[in-house]
């Protein structure tokens, strides 16, 4: 295999679908399905995989994949008129083989750009055009970056606004053992109680029942600590206030096709978003959007993980 092959590669994945397998000399490694830049698989050095994707996920267009990083892109949710999470996350995006330039580039080899702008079909559903680049980089540490940069290339003079989300499902041990740190008494709308707005209570957020929360102004930095896998994970993002926290516990995930009734055991939703404050871009001007996930090891500090060593590196 050639180096260049042995960073970047682009195989066939399930049916038939594109995917960019990206890999790291230390053995870390990600892969990208073409549809919907959709990230399905991040791994560690020793092959372990980080995201959680469904047994029942379908990887068949128009429907989105269940797990991984779906993008939400122009509408988080039902923020707006169109299809639900918008629908960057099922289109056919293209390999950007000529990006602008980023004002930092990067160490690694690992790395691919990707692009959609809308078809005809898009524009009738929402009339304005974009370019979208994504650059999706798998560090030599094995930490996974994504940087969306969104562009509004109207020709008509009118702005558009557009809500976001870097939806991730990251795999978890055991949901019931998992604890969020960074956004406790923070205030978040509640899509359970029609959106309606509260301040969390207590110490870190963990977990019982159905969540569905966009927390608002959140910190550059959280933290998911699994217990049982004494595993850290750690988000950092940049130009994406909101964090969107999911699981939709046993009643719900019977209810959705494509998600096994005891998988949500398995995942937990942490989303990089933008969604309280839509961002409006006039003609020529670029919004960025980025979010890094890393893992740390985590050990036992009197019975409890010690999130302040976490959060505070
Ligand atoms: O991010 C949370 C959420 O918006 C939930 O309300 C839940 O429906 C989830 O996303 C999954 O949405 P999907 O369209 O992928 O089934």
């Amino acid at each position: 295999m050639s180096i260049e092959k042995l960073h970047v590669e682009v195989v066939k994945g399930i049916n038939g679908l594109d995917k960019v397998v990206l890999r790291e000399s230390r053995g870390s490694s990600a892969e990208i399905y073409m549809y919907g830049a959709h990230v399905t698989s991040w791994k560690n050095d020793n092959g372990e995989e980080l995201l959680f994707v469904s047994n029942k996920a379908i990887f068949k267009p128009p429907k989105a994949i269940r797990g991984g990083i779906p993008i939400c892109f122009p509408q988080f949710s039902s923020h707006g008129s169109l299809d639900q999470h918008g629908f960057a996350r099922n289109r056919v995006w293209s390999i950007d083989s000529d990006p602008p330039p980023f004002p930092t580039s990067s160490a690694s080899k690992a790395f691919v750009d990707l692009i959609l702008k809308p078809s005809e079909d898009d524009l009738k559903i929402w009339p304005h055009s974009f370019e979208f680049r994504l650059r999706i980089t798998l560090g030599p540490g094995g930490d996974l970056m994504m940087t969306s940069r969104i562009r509004n290339t109207n020709t008509d003079g009118k702005p558009f606004t557009f809500t976001f989300a870097y939806h991730t499902y990251f795999s978890v041990s055991d949901i019931s053992e998992v604890r969020v740190e960074g956004l406790e008494t923070l205030d978040y709308l509640d899509n359970l109680q029609n959106k309606e707005r509260f301040t969390e209570q207590g110490d870190a957020i963990t977990f019982e029942s159905e969540v569905d929360k966009i927390y608002l102004s959140t910190p550059t930095k959280i933290a998911i600590l699994d217990h049982e896998k004494k595993r850290t994970y750690v988000i950092r993002k940049d130009g994406l206030p909101d964090a969107v926290v999911w699981n939709p516990w046993d009643k719900r995930a019977k209810a959705i096709v494509d998600l096994g009734d005891d998988e949500y055991k398995h995942m937990l939703c942490v989303e990089a978003a933008a969604v309280e404050k839509p961002i409006t871009l006039k003609p020529g001007e670029e919004w960025r959007g980025r979010q890094e996930i890393s893992t740390v090891p985590s050990s036992y500090c009197s019975g409890q993980l010690d999130p302040r060593k976490v959060l505070g590196s």
